[in-house]
């Protein structure tokens, strides 16, 4: 079995060589918290850049217009990855509400959390749409090796040869600790079941007082299709060393069920299997399908 030569295998989680210093991820779990911390924890592509345009959009009462004015290029600027080098420091520094995301297992993030300082948004995507997406995720991202074909990249993910491991290792040890830290779980498919809902729930947690009119803004300029209108939000200014951007946009299709153009049976038949031996007991469901959307 060949290595994926972009990893670094760190305290049980692997990490992207250039992207992520090891000895500064082991600083984060002693990050000192605020009250008004936000991290917004996914495993990689189950909703991250939606959930960061959302929580700007709170901040700044639905104001589309503010919003893109406080970022040059993508919103991951403002709201940037804890883990990727450099935004520790400025996380230390930086004026509150400090707004963060990041796809880092639960040991790895602040132990400050587990005392309910600071609030977690865990979002969670059925993992078959989360292995397509990442499977075209790898061909635009510089930093991540192209798959050498689709087969080639579903076993990698099964076996958690990705940067984020497991999936299902990712979802359940954090879900498990979700009573011991201040934290919203929500699915991406909820979400596109019903954003207005979604971003409600969101408001009441993060404690936010909107008018109506602010939470339907809110809510339309964080539509797939507004976002993608939106550069800083869809990610095409982030520059050709990160993304090849010829080959595809970061944000694709935004649906449920785009495995079922991918997954072939067989593949479908042991993926099964192993979502049902990972998963069994497990009190977490998915929507596999948007006919599966009410
Ligand atoms: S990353 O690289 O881990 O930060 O990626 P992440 O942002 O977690 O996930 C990217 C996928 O989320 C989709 N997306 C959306 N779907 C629906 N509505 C909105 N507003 C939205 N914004 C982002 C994006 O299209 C990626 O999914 P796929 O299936 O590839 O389209």
């Amino acid at each position: 079995m060949e290595q994926t030569p972009e990893l670094v295998a760190h305290r049980g989680f692997n990490l992207i060589r250039g992207t992520h210093d090891p000895h500064d991820v082991d600083c984060i779990s002693k990050l000192e918290m605020r009250d008004s911390d936000v991290f917004v924890v996914t495993y990689p592509k189950s909703g991250t850049i939606w959930m960061q345009q959302i929580l700007l959009l709170l901040e700044a009462k639905g104001d589309v217009a503010a919003v893109s004015a406080a970022n040059k290029s993508c919103n991951g600027d403002v709201v940037s990855w804890i883990e990727v080098i450099g935004s520790r420091e400025a996380f230390m520094t930086a004026p509150s509400p400090r707004l963060r995301v990041s796809h880092l297992p639960y040991h790895l993030m602040p132990v400050a959390l587990t005392q309910k300082k600071g609030k977690v948004i865990y979002v969670a995507r059925n993992p078959k749409d989360v292995l397509v997406s990442y499977y075209y995720f790898h061909q635009l991202a510089n930093m991540l090796e192209t798959p050498r074909s689709f087969e080639d990249f579903f076993e990698k993910f099964l076996r958690g040869d990705v940067f984020g491991s497991s999936w299902f290792q990712h979802l359940k040890t954090w879900y498990s600790h979700k009573d011991d830290v201040n934290m919203l779980f929500i699915t991406y498919e909820e979400m596109i079941q019903d954003l207005n809902a979604a971003v409600r729930s969101i408001s009441t947690f993060l404690g936010k007082e909107l008018t109506e009119e602010q939470l339907a803004s809110v809510v339309k300029y964080s539509t797939f299709g507004n976002m993608r209108k939106i550069p800083q939000a869809n990610y095409e200014q982030v520059s050709d060393d990160m993304f090849n951007h010829p080959v595809g946009k970061f944000m694709r299709k935004g649906t449920i069920g785009d495995w079922k153009n991918h997954f072939t049976v067989a593949q479908n038949d042991i993926f099964e299997r192993v979502f049902q031996s990972e998963m069994k007991d497990f009190p977490v469901s998915f929507t596999w399908d948007k006919t599966d959307v009410a």
